[in-house]
């Protein structure tokens, strides 16, 4: 069995070398790449933001976890992206205004290419107005937001509110994710079409929201 916990170690301290040799270690037992991110992976940054918190650690050593964790992500891409010629609809995805925060949005961003969706990322600190005209450049039919501070939320507010008063409102739906919002907050609050808790429900969301039908379940004994 690959050693998940000196995994978790590894990137909770930073030790980049070993964080990458212990992910490709999983990687050729066969471990399922999203398994690896979501048990191991994601779970060593909240520790790493818990510690933050308690004020044992600093924003240098949250930064050098940080690039671990993106060193194993990008070990586990190509495992991911397999259906990427499909192109079934496109979406305009970003981190709001003010937030620098990326590895919530590019997991997002990962999970629909694979599933042949067109991703236009916009990357970090995205104003309303280049959502907006994003949105209609690319003639797409949803607007992520990743929005991982509080401070965050009057720019969640904002381009939430600056794509429903746009003349594309009626083409383009709007959903937000990160650890910031809740489901209230973007919901009720701000009227977007939808709030997602994790990478997993906003893939489902925007799948639902562009009309993509569910993967089928497989049979029993199939
Ligand atoms: Co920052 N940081 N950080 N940080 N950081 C948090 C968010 C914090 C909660 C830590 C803490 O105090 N516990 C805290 C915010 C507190 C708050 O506002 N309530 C915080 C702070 C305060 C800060 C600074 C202000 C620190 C400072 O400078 N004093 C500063 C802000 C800089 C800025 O943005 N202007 C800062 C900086 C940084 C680093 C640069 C060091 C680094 C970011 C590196 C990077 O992203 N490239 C960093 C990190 C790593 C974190 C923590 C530890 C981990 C974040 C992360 O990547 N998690 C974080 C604590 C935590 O979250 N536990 C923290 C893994 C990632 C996969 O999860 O992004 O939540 P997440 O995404 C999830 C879901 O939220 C969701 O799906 C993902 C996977 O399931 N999701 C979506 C996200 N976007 C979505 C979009 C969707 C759908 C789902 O649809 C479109």
């Amino acid at each position: 069995m690959p050693d998940f916990e000196a995994l978790k170690k590894a990137v909770i301290s930073g030790k980049r070398i070993d964080a990458v040799e212990l992910t490709k270690q999983a990687i050729d037992e066969g471990v399922d790449p999203q398994e690896l991110i979501s048990r191991y992976l994601i779970p060593a940054l909240n520790v790493v933001g818990n510690k933050f918190e308690k004020k044992e650690i600093f924003v240098p050593e949250m930064m050098i976890a940080a690039r671990s964790m993106q060193a194993c992500m990008d070990l586990v891409k190509p495992l991911l992206q397999k259906d990427v010629n499909l192109h079934q609809g496109t979406v305009v995805i970003g981190t709001v205004f003010g937030d620098l925060h990326d590895i919530g949005k590019n997991l997002v961003k990962l999970l629909l290419e694979s599933l042949g969706l067109k991703v236009i990322d916009l990357g970090v600190g995205v104003k309303s107005k280049k959502f907006v005209d994003a949105a209609k450049q690319h003639s797409a039919g949803i607007v992520g937001l990743s929005s991982l501070l509080t401070t965050g939320d009057p720019y969640v507010l904002e381009t939430v509110n600056a794509m429903k008063g746009s003349d594309i409102s009626s083409n383009v739906k709007v959903i937000c994710g990160g650890a910031a919002l809740t489901r209230k907050f973007v919901e009720e609050t701000c009227g977007a079409d939808a709030y997602a808790k994790d990478a997993a429900e906003g893939v489902r969301k925007i799948k639902e929201l562009l009309g993509i039908p569910a993967a089928p379940t497989p049979s029993r004994g199939s």
